[in-house]
């Protein structure tokens, strides 16, 4: 059975707590639980991180090396500007997808710019909770292709 790790990076753990009008009012348990759920229907198994320091997103990737088969990540602002997290994920070698809830394409110029996404197989935005969703499957099906 494949083994994705799904990590979300600074602020996340803020969702549904704080400004709800941005980012709406599902929390990251109860997306932890829309995951897991999707996952038990596809046949794969999830593991979940998050963390508010670079590093320790960075630890948490490399200890996935010959464990899982692919990570979903939600990077947070750290996709605008960590070239750390991009050369961790690049390190690796997994496949990765990554997600975010809002589409970073229609915000802040700043918010345009990904530089983790050049070493993601593909990256989703803008779908809500849903984008894990969305993000799952794509990665199950890159890993399994008739999936
Ligand atoms: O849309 C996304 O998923 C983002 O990755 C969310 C990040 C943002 O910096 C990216 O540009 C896009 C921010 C997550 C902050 O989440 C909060 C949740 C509740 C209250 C405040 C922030």
């Amino acid at each position: 059975m494949a083994t994705i790790l799904v990590l979300n990076g600074p602020n996340l753990n803020m969702l549904g707590v704080r400004e709800p009008g941005v980012y709406g009012t599902t929390t990251l348990a109860d997306i932890e639980a829309l995951v897991s759920h999707s996952a038990a229907d596809l046949g794969v198994k999830t593991l979940f991180f998050q963390s508010n320091h670079e590093g320790a997103l960075i630890d948490r990737i490399h200890e996935a090396y010959g464990k899982a088969d692919g990570i979903i990540i939600n990077p947070g602002a750290l996709t605008h500007y960590s070239y750390a997290l991009r050369d961790a994920l690049s390190s690796v070698g997994l496949p990765v997808v990554e997600v975010h809830l809002s589409n970073i394409h229609k915000r802040e110029p700043f918010r345009h710019v990904s530089v983790t996404a050049p070493v993601a197989v593909g990256q989703i935005a803008g779908f809500g909770a849903h984008s894990y969703v969305l993000g799952l499957n794509a990665l199950v099906h890159h890993l399994q292709p008739r999936s």
